[in-house]
């Protein structure tokens, strides 16, 4: 058969919807250079395996992902569960030689990272974390306006990453409220996607100074009468030292009344300026000081032009994407690495940089102190 790599997924919820999804649009919409085979997915419950399995198309189900790593017909593995998975499947699979693609948070710690990357480099296999944010067509360009100059010298990252799922005290318990399942709440839930940003943007973050709070400190537990103890930040806040000398501020919560999903950046440089907010992911905030002084003012690029990045697979111009457009273009770059037998990006080592920045603010939020970022 022509070309193809056999996919193996584990995790049929939120991430592996969206990644099923971008799997099957990346085929339609992209040439790639070989095809996705959507070979065998794993899932705990039985039924919604199956019918998750019916509905994009998975060749085969498996019950244990120790039995999908190993199968022969399967070359990648795309890692969709709770945190607390991602380390043992991540080096099951790269020993098994599988190419992998884990999504973030990379892990439960710097530690559990650093050995999913030695795991892949071992075994010479492609690796990739799903950090879905940069491969935003609005955030690429955003990348290449710093790269080329026009906002100047960046000095300050500012970036807030809102939601409001737990707001509600009788919102259920789940892992995510477990430090030891989730490694930390909102922070390496979504700093985890703004550290990685700011690394993409920006550069690498030295040092950091954070706080923390739990404001629902006990959860219902589903299906039962008991309450759970939160152990995991409603919030995470620290601010930045970048390693080219600018200024950051990270904010993650899950209890920013009315913020489904915002996440939010500004970035000020000595020439300009960009904003960006997922809510209105398609668009691009950018000032110029280059406008003078009569044409000053920030206006918003609409970012569907076919020479934005990634648009010229899509439609006209005019006609905007949506939140699982990232995935697809996520995917589609991680095939043709695969094919070209070169690394992928972010690989398990941004995956490992963010994780060091991660647990350095936790460490931080602990003592109280400002704290060195590990590694790098
Ligand atoms: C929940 O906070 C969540 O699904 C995150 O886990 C994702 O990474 C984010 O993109 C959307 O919200």
């Amino acid at each position: 058969m022509a070309n193809q790599i056999n996919v193996g997924i584990v995790g049929t919820k939120f991430m592996g919807r969206a990644h099923s999804n971008a799997y099957l649009s990346a085929s339609r919409f992209f040439d790639l250079p070989a095809q996705p085979v959507l070979r065998a997915a794993c899932g705990r419950n039985a039924a919604d395996l199956e019918t998750f399995a019916r509905r994009f198309g998975w060749q085969m189900t498996e019950p244990r992902w120790e039995d999908l790593v190993g199968r022969d017909d399967v070359d990648l593995v795309d890692i969709c569960t709770g945190n607390a998975s991602h380390m043992p499947i991540a080096v099951a699979a790269a020993r098994a030689g599988k190419h992998i693609l884990c999504e973030k948070p990379m892990a439960l710690d710097a530690a559990e990272a650093r050995q999913m990357l030695d795991a892949a480099e071992e075994a010479g296999v492609c690796h990739m974390v799903a950090f879905n944010y940069r491969r935003v067509p609005a955030l690429a360009l955003a990348r290449q306006l710093i790269r080329e100059g026009r906002i100047g010298q960046v000095r300050h990252f500012n970036a807030a990453y809102y939601q409001d799922w737990l707001v509600d005290p009788a919102y259920g318990y789940t892992w995510r409220h477990d430090a030891k399942k989730g490694g930390s709440g909102a922070h390496g839930d979504l700093n985890a996607h703004t550290v990685d940003l700011a690394r993409f943007l920006v550069g690498e973050v030295d040092a950091v100074s954070a706080a923390q709070e739990t404001f629902v400190k006990e959860r219902p537990v589903p299906g039962s009468s008991r309450m759970a103890p939160v152990t995991v930040d409603d919030s995470f806040f620290f601010l930045a030292r970048f390693r080219g000398g600018a200024l950051g501020t990270f904010m993650a919560t899950r209890v920013a009344t009315g913020r489904r999903n915002m996440l939010r950046l500004e970035i000020f440089g000595s020439k300009g300026a960009l904003a960006f907010n997922l809510e209105r992911l398609n668009e691009l905030g950018f000032y110029s000081e280059a406008d003078g002084e009569r044409a000053q003012g920030y206006r918003t690029i609409l970012v569907t032009e076919q020479s934005h990045p990634y648009l010229s697979a899509w439609w006209p111009t005019g006609h905007v994407l949506g939140w699982e457009h990232a995935f697809v273009h996520e995917v589609r770059d991680l095939l043709v690495a695969i094919h070209e037998g070169r690394g992928a990006v972010p690989s398990f080592y941004d995956g490992l940089r963010c994780q060091q920045v991660l647990d350095a603010a936790l460490e931080s939020a602990r003592e109280g102190t400002w704290v060195e970022v590990a590694g790098g």
